[in-house]
C-alpha cells in the first residue's frame, strides 16, 4: 500500500519536507479554508499542489471534500452545493487528484470525550467514555430528548459523574465533544450544536440513507466520467449519538449504499479505528466483501473499555498494533486484494493507506498538534504498519506485489 500522511496545509505545524525522513510516500490533504458547499477555486487547488510539489510530494487523496449539511438534510441550498461539489471534483480530477474521501455523519465529525488521557507509558490517547458523554448530553447540552437515550442506571452514573466535575472539567468536556471537524479546528458553542441538531428533526436513519443515495446518484456519474474514486468514511464512533441518525456504521450499511449506486466510483474508506469499535466488526470479512471498492485505508486501532452499554462501548485509541483490531490480518487481506487487482490489470491496484491518528508520545507532549495527529505517535504507527507490510512481502516474495512502489 502507498504510505500516505495527513497534512492540514500551511498552518500544519509539521513541516512537509521533513516527512521524507519518516518514509512518507504521499500526502492526504484538503482545503479546509473553504466551507462545505463552496466550489474550491482553481488557484487555491494549484497553490496546494505547488506546495506539495515543492516538498517533493503528490496530492494522493482529498480528505475531505466535505458534504454540506444542506446536502445531508436535503435543505434548500442542496442543488447549489451539489453543483459546487461536481465543480470541485472536476477541478481536482484535471490535476490528476482522483481519490476523494468524504463522510455522511450529521452535524459532528468524530466525537471523543477526552483528547489527551494519560496512558501508563507516559503519553496520552484520545478516549470516548459513554458516561462522560451522557453527562454532556443530559447536563451540559441539556438536550430535550436525551432522557430517552439512557436507562436509569446510566442516567444515575452520568449524574454522579457530572456532580463530581468542577467547572473547568465541565467546560473541557464540552470543548472536547464539540471539537467538530479536526481539519477546520472549529469549536462550536452549545447553541450551535442545539441549532444543528434541530435541523435533523424528523430525519430517521432510513431517510438519511436515502439522502446519501440521492447524493451519490447525482455525483457518481460525474465521478465516473472524471475517473474519480469517491470513498465514504465510516461513522466515528459507529453508533448513534445525540439522537442523530447514523448510516455508515458497519459492513451491512456499506453493502447497502455501494449496491444502491453500483459503480466503482462509489467506494469506501476502510477506517479500522472507527468501524473496529463495534465488537461485531470483522475487518478481514469487510475486505473480502467489498475489497474491490475500497479506495482508501485508515489504519488505526481502538480498545474497548468496560462500560455500561455494550452497544455503545467506551474506548480509547490504542497504539496501532495494540487494540481490538487484528492489524496483521487486516493488512494481509488488503495486500491480497492488491494482488488480485494487479492480476486483473487494474491501474488503481495500490491503495493509499495512512496511519490514522496516533497517541501523543515523547516530544509530542511538548508540541501543539491537531488532536489525534501528533508527529511522533503517527510515525510510530506508520513504522509498525510498514513493518507488517514488509513482513508479508517477504513471506510472499515470489508474488509481484511491490512493482513500482514499496508497499
Ligand atoms: C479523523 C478522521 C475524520 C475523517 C473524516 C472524513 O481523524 O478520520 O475526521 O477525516 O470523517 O470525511
Amino acid at each position: 500500500m502507498k504510505q500516505t500522511w495527513r497534512w492540514f496545509g500551511p498552518a500544519d505545524p509539521i513541516p512537509l519536507a521533513d516527512l521524507h525522513q519518516a518514509g512518507v510516500q504521499g500526502i492526504v490533504t484538503a482545503l479546509h479554508q473553504f466551507a462545505p458547499g463552496v466550489a474550491w477555486p482553481e488557484q487555491a487547488i494549484d497553490a496546494r499542489v505547488a506546495a506539495l510539489a515543492q516538498a517533493g510530494y503528490t496530492w494522493d487523496v482529498v480528505e475531505s471534500l466535505p458534504v454540506s449539511e444542506a446536502i445531508k438534510t436535503q435543505g434548500p441550498q442542496m442543488a447549489g452545493h451539489i453543483a459546487a461539489y461536481k465543480i470541485s471534483m472536476e477541478r481536482l480530477a484535471v490535476r490528476g487528484i482522483k481519490t476523494i474521501c468524504y463522510n455522511f455523519m450529521p452535524v459532528l465529525d468524530w466525537t471523543r470525550t477526552d483528547l489527551a488521557a494519560p496512558q501508563p507509558h507516559g503519553g496520552t490517547a484520545m478516549v470516548f467514555d459513554l458516561v462522560d458523554f451522557a453527562a454532556f448530553d443530559l447536563h451540559i447540552l441539556q438536550r430535550a430528548q436525551a432522557i430517552d437515550d439512557y436507562d436509569d442506571a446510566l442516567r444515575d452514573m452520568a449524574q454522579a459523574r457530572f456532580d463530581a466535575m468542577d467547572d473547568v472539567r465541565r467546560k473541557k468536556l464540552q470543548t472536547n465533544v464539540t471539537a467538530g471537524l479536526p481539519g477546520a479546528n472549529d469549536t462550536w458553542r452549545i447553541e450551535d450544536v442545539t441549532h444543528h441538531l434541530g435541523t435533523y428533526d424528523g430525519i430517521a436513519p432510513v431517510r438519511l440513507r436515502q439522502n446519501l443515495i440521492d447524493f451519490l446518484t447525482q455525483v457518481v456519474p460525474t465521478a465516473e466520467r472524471l475517473g474519480v474514486r469517491l470513498c465514504c468514511h465510516p461513522d466515528d464512533p459507529p453508533f448513534p449519538l445525540l439522537g442523530l441518525p447514523r448510516v455508515m456504521s458497519n459492513l451491512s450499511d456499506y453493502a447497502t449504499v455501494l449496491d444502491a449506486v453500483d459503480s466503482p466510483a462509489n467506494g469506501a474508506t476502510l477506517c479500522t479505528g472507527s468501524l473496529g469499535v463495534d465488537a461485531g466488526f470483522d475487518p478481514v470479512a469487510f475486505v473480502h466483501a467489498l475489497g474491490d471498492r475500497i479506495h482508501f485505508v485508515h489504519l488505526r486501532n481502538t480498545k474497548r473499555l468496560e462500560g455500561p452499554d455494550p452497544a455503545r462501548p467506551s474506548f480509547f485509541e490504542a497504539a496501532h498494533l495494540e487494540g481490538d483490531t487484528d492489524m496483521v490480518a487486516t493488512v494481509h487481506a488488503l495486500m491480497e486484494q492488491q494482488a488480485q487487482r494487479k492480476a486483473q490489470g487494474r491501474t488503481d491496484w495500490e491503495m493509499p493507506m495512512r496511519p490514522d491518528h496516533g497517541q501523543a508520545i515523547l516530544t509530542d507532549l511538548q508540541t501543539h498538534s491537531t488532536p489525534g495527529y501528533p508527529l511522533i505517535g503517527r510515525m510510530r504507527g506508520l513504522a509498525e504498519l510498514r513493518g507488517i507490510m514488509a513482513g508479508w512481502r517477504s513471506t510472499w516474495n515470489n508474488i509481484p506485489l511491490t512493482e513500482g512502489r514499496g508497499d
